[in-house]
């Protein structure tokens, strides 16, 4: 009888495996402090999953910060430590706090399992492990964490379009009216400097007109791609609108955004925009205008304006040149 249930297990097991793979083969990560369990578990786990173990808990949860698994699973069988703690520490790393937990727990350990549930362990499972049990209720969370990644990815990638220049691929408009007042709280708050640079493309209708649209469109990528080489991490380069760019820049003075600005305008003038369409090379130009936030008390509305008048006087004395 013994023998014809063990058969009967490892059919089941085989079964699971050809006909109840998860969509991607899965990644885990098993914690398990003896040596014979480990292999049990391993055996069972291998056909739906790569596996990886160890028996020391503070390497796991570097493991798991350090890769991408879709489970770990904790088996609760260390001497004088707390294995919860473990579950505990994945669940409050960001880069560890979605990965699923299932916890091989004691039987009579109620009172462990309520708490484990409590801090956020996904599923538990009971020695001794049935192993049908421990494959099904893995898989489960396997494909559930795959489902997850997929729903975050795209969740993120809609964001990312929602807040991003399709020509040139900065910020946008949109993205720039959220935060630019977030930006100046923030600075206000701390008593930091904040400036902004505002600059327009000069004489850009001749482009299109001379080179056509798509010329103009090219000469739109290059200038998105000198801004990004010009300004630093934290600073917020977005396409406005048209052929008009802003630039937020946190902690900068007026002194530093004029350097800035200054390092822009010759980026632009110095060297020649590629047409490839037109098989030409076209001189370039920008006009900049510059504003610092007033720590007296500001608006991003005045600042913005501010910005914008001087770009206004950049281009009425004579444009490729700074005001602040
Ligand atoms: P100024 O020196 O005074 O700024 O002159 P300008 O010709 O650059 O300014 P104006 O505002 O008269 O013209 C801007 C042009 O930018 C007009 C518009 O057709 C063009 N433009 C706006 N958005 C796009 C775009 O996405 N692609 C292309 N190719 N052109 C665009
Ligand atoms: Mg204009
Ligand atoms: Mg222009
Ligand atoms: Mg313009």
């Amino acid at each position: 009888l013994r023998l014809r249930a063990q058969t009967a297990q490892t059919i089941g097991l085989q079964e699971l495996a050809r006909h109840d793979r998860p969509d991607e083969p899965g990644n885990v990560l098993l914690v398990d402090g003896r040596a014979s369990s480990q292999e049990r578990l391993l055996r069972a786990l291998k056909p739906i999953a790569e596996v990886s173990i160890t028996s020391d808990p503070q390497a796991a949860l570097f493991e798991a910060a350090e890769s991408n698994f879709d489970l770990v699973i904790v088996n609760a069988n260390f001497d004088g430590y707390d294995p919860l703690r473990l579950c505990s520490q994945l669940r409050s790393l960001e880069r560890t706090r979605f990965i699923p937990i299932l916890l091989v727990a004691e039987q009579g350990s109620d009172e462990m399992i309520v708490r484990a549930l409590e801090l956020g362990v996904t599923d538990y499972i009971m020695r001794p492990v049935d192993l049908n049990e421990l494959v099904a209720r893995s898989l489960t969370q396997i494909r559930r964490k795959h489902c997850n990644d997929q729903l975050r990815a795209s969740v993120q990638q809609t964001i990312e379009l929602a807040i991003t220049d399709d020509l040139t691929g900065l910020h946008n408009r949109r993205y720039l009216d959220s935060h630019l007042k977030m930006l100046t709280d923030r600075a206000t708050a701390r008593g930091r400097p904040l400036s902004i640079c505002i600059t327009d493309i000069d004489r850009f209708k001749r482009v299109n007109d001379t080179y056509g649209h798509d010329a103009g469109d090219e000469v739109l990528r290059e200038f998105a791609s000198r801004v990004r080489a010009t300004v630093r991490g934290a600073d917020l380069a977005c396409r406005f609108g048209g052929e008009e760019f802003v630039i937020v820049m946190p902690d900068t003075t007026p002194e530093m955004a004029a350097i800035v600005a200054e390092r822009l305008r010759l980026m632009v003038e110095s060297r020649g925009f590629g047409i490839p369409q037109a098989d030409t090379v076209l001189s370039v130009t920008a006009s900049l205008g510059i504003a610092s936030l007033r720590p007296e008390g500001d608006t991003a509305e005045a600042l913005l304006k501010r910005a914008d008048t001087a770009l206004y006087q950049a281009k009425n004395s004579g444009r490729n040149r700074v005001v602040a």
